[in-house]
């Protein structure tokens, strides 16, 4: 699919003050600083369309992209951002588990994990919370180009062993890198997939 078009819309701090669409929306939600925000400029090629930091938690509200017109990228809050309280940790995951299971028009969600890392309780209890919902997602390992290949497909690896814990069902997968545009043809393919399988 080409990007002909990528507009930021705004922000929304909850599924009520979203705006109402009638595109179909692809969502984005992983760790803090696992890469989201770096993935939607990746993918539009539109550097600083979204708002990217070393410190983790830069993202705090449901942002919204409109591409070519015809469907919306949603950059979401990332989760286990340790630095605000327990309290407004459970306010915010609460927003953004409402989003997910209520937003009507969501086609798909994308979740990021980091590939440099081993696996990570919280990435898993947060899908086996996707799963008990019964909500469809695809697995993005970021940040391939910071470690070996090896290196990567071993903790990715481990992963996928992880989510047998979690769901019969083998997970759709692929590898992203923002450096050398890994994973960009493969995720707009699948989301133009499914724009055709499912038309708005
Ligand atoms: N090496 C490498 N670094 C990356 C990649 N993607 C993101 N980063 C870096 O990781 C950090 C966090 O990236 P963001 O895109 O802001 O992460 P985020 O998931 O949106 O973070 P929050 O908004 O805090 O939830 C930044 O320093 C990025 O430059 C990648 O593919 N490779
Ligand atoms: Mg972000």
């Amino acid at each position: 699919m080409k990007i002909l078009t990528a507009v930021f819309k705004g922000s929304s701090p909850d599924l009520a003050s979203c705006p109402v669409s009638g595109l179909p929306e692809f969502a984005l939600i992983g760790r803090s600083n696992v890469g989201k925000s770096s993935l939607i400029n990746m993918l539009t090629r539109s550097e600083g369309l979204a708002k990217v930091s070393q410190i983790p938690g830069k993202t705090q509200l449901i942002n919204f992209f409109t591409i070519n017109n015809s469907w919306n990228l949603i950059d979401l809050p990332g989760y286990g951002y340790a630095k605000v309280g327990k309290k407004e940790r459970g306010k915010f995951s609460a927003f953004v588990a409402d989003y997910l299971k209520n937003r009507s028009n969501l086609r798909g969600t994308f979740v990021l994990i980091d590939s440099r890392l081993s696996p990570q309780s919280l990435d898993l209890e947060f899908l086996h919370w996707m799963v008990g919902c019964g909500l469809p997602f695809i697995l993005v390992f970021t940040k391939t180009d910071a470690l070996s290949k090896g290196a990567a497909q071993k903790n990715i690896e481990a992963f996928l062993t992880g989510m047998r814990e979690i769901t019969e069902e083998e997970p759709t997968y692929v590898r992203s890198s923002f450096k050398d545009q890994q994973g960009r043809k493969e995720i707009l393919g699948l989301i133009g997939q499914a724009l055709l399988d499912n038309p708005a």
